[in-house]
């Protein structure tokens, strides 16, 4: 079991008291051009909780927005507003207003830290709400030159952190669901430093020589655990891109010797190019995996080259970070694995029932992290008699290792990015000439899946090359980018139900 001290804060946790342990002088945080060691991130992270208390007057449980791409600004920022005892939500910079109210309503958010450079997406959102009053900015680049930065600046290194005690939450992670309603996931600060003691430690074996980079937003919990905490925990670094394109993650694995890399399987694929033309990633010697299914000639392909296994897992916000993975020893491709240290996982039937080895159904898990949505119905769909139902579908070998089959519900999940068909189609809607539309995931070798919407045009109006780019820039303009279809068909009408439910299965068949 994981054993903690009642009171923990997991901000002083990852910050003074690994000064205290001896790590002061390493490099902790590397980004937009600048190294920061722990003693740094700590006199950093205290001044700004002071400013934090002092200017703005956040108190231990108020709900704080952080607003940012990945950069040590905003690490920094989660890391003191934690030590201010508040409850923290990481968001991601391509979120609208629109998506951003959604959040601060569900959090009943009262404080936000913004880069400076994502305003007014913020200030759109802040206007309509009746719970945000204060909107802080802060300068995600290397320069120091904003409002928090400036109030920070006086302030001493020293700072008390809130006694929080170690199942106070600490985070709430946001996951969109397939209704497009956001879920709010709570954290507790000792889940943080369980998804380090557990997965990190015991599947990665992190040292303080290892050097952390990736992909996924900070804002996704399989992105702070992997390029925050878990570097942060023992005493190694992390380098931060605000821009993670596949090209800019290699030239970082090369010019820092990064030796762990959390991304997704369509940058790996990418990676495997580049290790044709020249690039040396060798000193890479763990390649994570995860947020979509890792196919096995990825596997292959890595192993081939590189003489070492993929690492490919499974985790849900729900649960914060990995539950079931390959091991360095055992680890296979097209498989997910066997669950981490004090999880256990099974594979049950409609009515929860235990399947037999062989047969799909369920994932279910139950460990030493579970899922709590904050104020959601949907609490009793997602844990039942204790065991965590995530949306997949698995099967399990004789061996027992886990394999994935499906995604269960409507999720789309295209190169890693979680999309909810009925976002897209909300703002496919809002479009004047569009009658009706369905979203679905169309398979996609390169992301996984692809966002593939069927539009049914009013009438007259021409289904050509233009109005599919007048759709995807509406689509664009409306919600997070990502989120937009790269493929539109334009049927006549969509197939229905007797009661006129639109059938989007049978717009999967027909792929
Ligand atoms: O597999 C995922 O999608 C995931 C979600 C949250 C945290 C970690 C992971 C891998």
């Amino acid at each position: 079991g994981f054993d903690y001290p009642d009171w923990i804060n997991i901000g002083a946790e990852l910050t003074d008291n690994m000064v205290d342990r001896g790590f002061g002088d390493r490099n902790a945080l590397v980004g937009n051009g600048r190294a920061r060691t722990y003693k740094e991130l700590a006199d950093w992270t205290n001044r700004l909780a002071h400013a934090l208390v002092e200017d703005y007057d956040i108190r231990p449980g108020n709900r704080v927005l952080i607003r940012s791409a990945n950069n040590p600004a905003m690490v920094a920022c989660w890391l003191a507003a934690t030590k201010a005892g508040a409850v923290v939500v990481n968001s991601m910079p391509m979120l609208r207003a629109k998506e951003l109210g959604q959040i601060i309503d569900k959090a009943r958010i009262t404080h936000a830290l913004c880069d400076t450079r994502l305003m007014d997406e913020l200030v759109a959102a802040a206007k309509d709400s009746p719970f945000l009053e204060t909107v802080v900015g802060f300068d995600g680049t290397a320069n120091h030159d904003a409002e928090l930065d400036r109030a920070a600046l006086t302030k001493p290194v020293k700072f008390d952190a809130v006694r929080t005690g170690r199942d106070d939450v600490a985070l709430l992670g946001f996951t969109s669901g397939s209704t497009g309603e956001p879920k709010a996931t709570m954290h507790f600060h000792r889940d943080i430093l369980i998804i380090a003691d557990g997965y990190a430690k015991e599947v990665l074996g992190v040292t303080p020589d290892d050097v952390f980079v990736g992909s996924p937003p900070l804002a996704f919990t399989f992105g702070l655990g992997g390029l925050a905490v878990f570097p942060l925990r023992f005493g190694a670094s992390a380098v931060l891109l605000e821009n993670a394109s596949p090209p800019n993650m290699i030239e970082i694995i090369q010019r820092h010797r990064a030796t762990i890399c959390f991304t997704a399987p369509t940058a790996y694929r990418v990676m495997l190019r580049a290790m044709d033309e020249g690039a040396d990633l060798s000193s890479l010697r763990a390649a994570v995996s995860a947020g979509e299914t890792l196919p096995a000639p990825v596997w292959q392909e890595w192993h081939d080259k590189t003489g070492k296994p993929m690492l490919d897992g499974i985790g849900a916000t729900e649960m914060l970070h990995i539950f079931i993975t390959n091991r360095f020893d055992d680890s296979r491709p097209g498989c997910t694995g066997r669950p981490v240290g004090g999880y256990r996982a099974r594979i049950v039937g409609p009515d929860g029932q235990e399947l037999p080895r062989g047969e799909m159904g369920r994932l279910a898990v139950i460990g030493p992290i579970g899922c709590r949505y904050l104020d959601d119905p949907r609490q009793g769909d997602y844990v039942q008699n204790g065991w965590n139902l995530t949306g997949d579908t698995f099967w399990q070998d004789e061996d027992g290792r886990f394999h994935f089959a499906a995604r269960s519900d409507d999720m789309i999940v295209s190169a890693g990015y979680n999309i909810a068909g009925p976002d897209v189609e909300a703002a496919l809607l809002a479009h004047a000439d569009v009658v009706e539309c369905a979203v679905i995931g169309a398979p996609d070798p390169e992301r996984g899946q692809i966002v593939q919407a069927h539009v049914v045009l009013a009438p007259g109006v021409t289904s050509d090359q233009t109005m599919i780019e007048t759709l995807q820039n509406h689509v664009k303009s409306l919600i997070a980018p990502y989120k937009y279809p790269r493929e539109i068909l334009f049927p006549t009408a969509l197939p229905k139900t007797l009661t006129g439910k639109i059938q989007r299965f049978r717009l999967k068949q027909d792929d």
